[in-house]
């Protein structure tokens, strides 16, 4: 039986919380699973949370290469990073971002399937066969980067979700790497677990009732959170001084399958849509000599087809928005 809360009622009893979400905050910690001796049970989670909770993905010379590259380029591209430009309040609450550095950093490549967390990711999105990339950001929330930037939101969603059976694989799913130790203080991650079938907060609230959590995301650098970008999350301000550092990538799923249960012998749900229509691969990837690394990288959207035909002209990515050299 579904109970039905009252609304906005704040059972941390913490008022200034409450603006990101209803303010009923779980305590208690989500499991952290290794992600590869646990990568089983941490796809059973998933399934029915829409997110796992993945520590120790990342070794410290991992870290401290990605967080010598944040400081690196932060001073090589500072237009890349949004440093040079007049930056708005909004832009400033919600801290930095590298949005492309995969266009030109081919040491970063190897992360695109990173050991840890990757097994697992393919698992989720129904085998190694059947996982595309879709994006690849740094971001970096400096001390006293302000308060109330986000509330809970989903990121891409596709309507089918609501009804075929079964659920998994998901659509597209994300995976925040810690770069930077997150505790109580810090900006954190937030989610909202079993959330993923809800069209608004508001009905997520309503229906799950007892079982509605806004789960915090504590962890050390190098913890990574797989979620599935149809559930409500957000980043939490934490005590509005803190830093955090992060790295963000988003996956799709690819091939055909059926979507009900009744009738599986017609495919009729189709790959994962692009995600943006600005983020673009570049030619060593995109046009990779490996067929399984090509395969990986072919969710190409409209801009990317353009930048092909171009032959990957420096032209014509410089006149595309996060583009810029
Ligand atoms: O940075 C975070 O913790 C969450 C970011 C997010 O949800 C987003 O950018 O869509
Ligand atoms: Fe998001």
């Amino acid at each position: 039986m579904v109970v039905k809360l009252e609304k906005h009622e704040n059972v941390s009893g913490d008022a200034n919380l409450a603006a990101q979400g209803f303010g009923r905050i779980s305590k208690i910690p989500p499991p952290e699973f290794d992600p590869i001796v646990d990568k089983d049970a941490a796809y059973l989670y998933f399934s029915e949370h829409g997110f796992a909770v993945l520590k120790g993905c990342l070794n410290e010379k991992e870290v401290t290469h990605l967080n010598d590259f944040i400081d690196r380029t932060q001073l090589e591209r500072p237009d890349a990073w949004g440093l040079t430009k007049q930056r708005t309040s909004y832009q400033h609450a919600s801290g930095l971002i590298f949005s492309q550095p995969l266009l030109d950093y081919p040491e970063l490549d190897p992360y695109t399937q990173h050991p840890s967390s990757f097994p697992l990711v393919a698992k989720l999105m129904g085998g190694f066969e059947n996982v595309r990339f879709s994006e690849f950001n740094f971001r970096d929330t400096p001390e006293g980067a302000g308060h109330g930037a986000m509330n809970f939101h989903h990121d891409a969603v596709i309507a089918d979700r609501y009804k075929r059976e079964p659920y998994m694989p998901c659509d597209w799913l994300c995976a925040i790497h810690y770069l930077t130790d997150v505790e109580p203080g810090n900006p954190a991650f937030c989610v909202v677990p079993g959330s993923t079938r809800y069209q608004t907060l508001e009905e997520a609230y309503e229906y799950l009732g007892n079982a509605y959590w806004e789960v915090p995301i504590y962890g050390d650098a190098g913890t990574c959170v797989l979620y599935d970008t149809a559930l409500y999350h957000t980043r939490l301000d934490g005590d509005g001084q803190r830093s955090r550092r992060t790295w963000h990538q988003y996956y799709a799923r690819g091939g055909w399958l059926p979507s009900s249960l009744e009738d599986i012998e017609n495919y009729t749900r189709p790959p994962t849509p692009v995600l943006t229509n600005w983020n673009l691969f570049p030619e060593r990837l995109a046009l990779h000599p490996d067929p399984a690394t090509r395969l990986f990288f072919s969710h190409w959207n409209t801009a990317q087809c353009e930048w092909v035909a171009s032959g990957f002209s420096e032209e014509i990515r410089n006149a595309m928005p996060r583009g810029n050299k």
